[in-house]
């Protein structure tokens, strides 16, 4: 006989003898009786690539094809293999020394698995290191083409992004809408080099100079000893540095506004907050500021809703960028410039270019619109693409240089160290979403993880045994210039310009720019922050300092706190407001809003059809009812269990579900078993909510009786009306100033 069937008959031998050994009552074992859920048992083809997503660039950095499929790697095919492609029979039992063991040594696979798995997490960022990304296309309108010579701004020229939306302090798992900076990083794969603009939500910075970075980031992280509070700037640390090192008040003042709480990464403005300075063909230069103008304009969460999602879905924002491009509401901003000119004293209406905790108001500087940028594709893969993805300032195509920014400089240094630990190497702009999409011709060589497999003896120039290459590229080759700019004739040392000292006029200028709303939400962010504090002095040092800012504000939040108001000690900058700073008063496109409908057991009139004028319209409609399934013709997305108001920007009732008895507490249960509540509590909780958040609501048919239920008879917002159609028509204008804004309080100031 042949010896491969000697072995199969050793090995069914084997078999048989372990399925005898195995104890009959081990769930699942031959003879258990324990059912084991059925596998598929025929191979099929490989799954094809998600939806519109293409492959990664298998380019190695020299631009020459690795020849290797891409899906190789995909873990889709049929069989299961090795990391060296060897099929594999079983992948459910280590190889023991009989079925009670020992495990063996010997086990290749079982350590190939384990081992990898080990090592599967990499060191989060830093900072940054929660966040969410997506693919999309920029298209240039061309009207920068005069002032820079980069291709990727030429008219009509469309460039390939990937965008990373973070928050700056939570850690990797931490929820996405705690009050904190939001970072907005752009990576353009320009044909000519990559383009990373590294921007947050927020248009100034905490700190002047890129050494104090470590001290702001110590002091806003969780308490060295007990490691929290997670991703919060409501601590004694974090209000203990930013009240001595003042410079801090400006960034402080928008993170306690509503910019620090966004509704949406989609409802955020960028900033690339630092001024570049671009170079034209001609070699003129001016300086800019980026800016990013999101397309359904600039909203935010309430507090509340911010607190409540925290634990009700901590991946809201994830949630809703994906969300949003999977049903094509994709997530658009138009990029803009201001534009200074390049004058050696590299200021603008006295305000320092170079100071990174200033800002240009817009209406001494308009953002003059450059281009636009759509999101349409949701990642294949969290960990290749979201997490590995490496931004640096330093990549900047010919066409845009750095200004002397000091916090700019430091950044210069401080992205390719910080990536050499968290990517483990030199070489991670080989990772596929690194990857420039202009042709690489490096001489760099060697180190960890190299992918590439370069050819050529001469790695180092000059040289004559690669035939002198490569060679150096001059201006008609578009090579990068470093702009000749003059570097002043002056003394080593460590401080700044004296126009760096003005700590509190343009904290002023954001706080006298604000709607009374705004401010109102303001006074109860520093007073929830600093109530949270324990240590008097900080609380006492950080009223000083609005003190300097403005006298209500000051007063308000010592009122809150229970201290003293001291008196500034310097005058109060007179300065004139920037009414675009303000959130209010715009009217926004209504794409990607989403409307809660409730519904009861059955099916309510217009409720089909509502549910259609909702997705027509570009909105997301949620049906939600007293259980899963269907109710009539409608699919239930939500049930009263699963549901909450903050889900929804507006809410409108179709019915009045009565109570389910055995779904509420037990004090509900007993007022409904008393006849007090004839709806469902759930729902009234929905509608309370949905009314104390400013949203618009609407109600038709028996749904009039929830208000009434509710208590809710101030009608600014809220429309009992005849039909379903005309419920939403009134809900959907409303929903354009994005909240009710009256019904806020305004009485302080
Ligand atoms: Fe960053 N920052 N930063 N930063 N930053 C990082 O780089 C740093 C600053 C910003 O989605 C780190 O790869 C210093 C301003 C974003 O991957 C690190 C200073 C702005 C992201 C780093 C600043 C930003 C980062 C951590 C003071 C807005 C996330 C992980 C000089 C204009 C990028 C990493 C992503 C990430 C350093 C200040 C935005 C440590 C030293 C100002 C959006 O290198």
């Amino acid at each position: 006989r042949k010896p491969v069937e000697k072995v199969k008959d050793v090995v069914a031998a084997a078999a048989a003898k372990v399925a005898d050994a195995l104890s009959p009552d081990v769930p699942g074992a031959p003879g258990s009786g324990t059912p084991t859920l059925e596998e598929p048992t025929t191979p099929r083809d490989p799954l094809p690539p998600k939806g519109e997503q293409g492959t990664p660039d298998t380019r190695t950095p020299t631009g020459v094809e690795t020849g290797v499929a891409p899906t190789a790697h995909g873990q889709q095919g049929a069989f299961l293999t090795t990391a060296q492609g060897a099929r594999l029979r079983d992948t459910d039992h280590s190889l023991k020394a009989g079925p009670r063991g020992p495990v063996l040594l010997q086990d290749h696979h079982l350590r190939e698995k384990i081992t990898h798995f080990d090592h599967e997490r990499i060191p989060e960022r830093v900072v940054h290191a929660r966040g969410a990304g997506a693919h999309g296309l920029f298209t240039s309108y061309g009207t920068a083409e005069g002032l820079t010579r980069a291709g990727f701004l030429k008219k009509d020229a469309q460039t390939p992004v990937f965008v990373r939306f973070s928050t700056v302090l939570g850690s990797r798992g931490s929820a996405d809408t705690v009050r904190d900076t939001r970072g907005f990083a752009t990576k353009f794969y320009t044909g000519e080099g990559t383009f990373d603009l590294v921007g947050n939500n927020i248009p100034v910075f905490f700190i002047q100079d890129a050494i104090k970075f470590p001290d702001i980031i110590h002091a806003a992280k969780p308490h060295p000893d007990r490691e929290i509070p997670q991703a919060q700037s409501a601590h004694d640390t974090f209000w203990d540095f930013v009240s001595l090192h003042t410079e801090a008040q400006h960034h402080t003042i928008w993170n306690m506004s509503d910019r620090g709480i966004p509704r949406s990464y989609r409802t955020m403005e960028g900033f690339g907050v630092h001024t570049f300075r671009l170079v034209n063909d001609a070699g003129e230069t001016v300086l800019v500021k980026f800016h990013w103008k999101p397309k359904l304009g600039v909203h935010s969460l309430t507090w509340e809703e911010a607190q409540l999602i925290c634990g009700l879905d901590p991946d809201f924002h994830r949630r809703d960028l994906y969300d949003a491009i999977e049903a094509g509401a994709y997530p658009e901003w138009e990029l803009g410039l201001q534009v200074f000119p390049d004058t050696p004293g590299e200021t603008f209406a006295g305000i320092d270019l170079l100071d990174p905790t200033k800002i240009v108001p817009e209406e001494l500087a308009e953002v003059q619109p450059v281009g636009r940028l759509v999101l349409d594709r949701t990642p294949t893969n969290f960990f290749a693409e979201t997490e590995q993805v490496a931004f640096h300032l330093g990549n900047l195509p010919p066409g845009i240089d750095v200004t002397n920014d000091p916090l700019l400089q430091g950044r210069l240094f401080s992205y390719v160290d910080t990536q050499l630990t968290r990517l483990a190497g030199p070489n991670f702009p080989q990772i596929p979403i690194n990857r420039p999409h202009a042709p690489v011709n490096d001489m760099l060589r060697d180190g960890f993880h190299q992918q590439a497999v370069h050819a050529g003896v001469a790695p180092y120039r000059p040289n004559s045994l690669d035939g002198g290459n490569p060679f150096k590229a001059g201006d008609a080759e578009n090579a990068f210039l470093d702009v000749p700019v003059r570097v002043a004739e002056a003394p080593k040392i460590r401080a700044n310009p004296l126009s760096f000292d003005d700590h509190f006029s343009q904290v002023r200028l954001f706080w006298q720019s604000m709607s009374p709303v705004e401010k109102e939400h303001i006074i109860a962010a520093y007073t929830f922050e600093l109530g949270k504090c324990y240590e008097q002095a900080i609380k006492q040092r950080q009223l000083q300092c609005l003190a300097n800012v403005d006298p209500v504000l000051c007063e308000q939040v010592a009122t809150g706190l229970g201290l003293p108001v001291p008196k500034p000690t310097q005058p109060v900058a007179e300065v004139a407001p920037s009414p675009a700073l303000s959130q209010m008063g715009q009217v926004s496109p209504v794409d990607g809003r989403v409307v809660g409908i409730v519904v009861g057991d059955e099916e309510p009139d217009g409720v089909a059809s509502v549910r259609e004028a909702v997705f027509a319209a570009g909105m997301v409609p949620l049906i939600i009812a007293p259980h899963g399934g269907t109710i009539g013709t409608v699919t239930v997305q939500r049930t009263f269990a699963t549901a909450r108001s903050v889900e929804f920007d507006a809410l409108l009732l179709a019915a009045a579900p009565p109570p389910a008895p055995d779904a509420l507490p037990a004090r509900d249960a007993k007022a409904a078993a008393a006849g007090d509540v004839t709806i469902d509590p759930r729902v009234l909780l929905m509608v309370d909510e949905a009314w104390r958040h400013a949203k618009a609501i609407g109600a038709w048919g028996d749904g009039a009786s929830v208000l009434e239920q509710a208590g809710i008879t101030d009608t600014l917002g809220v429309l009992a009306v005849g039909s379903g159609p005309e419920a939403l028509a009134a809900v959907q204008q409303l929903l354009g100033s994005h909240r009710i804004w009256q019904r806020f309080p305004t009485s302080v100031v």
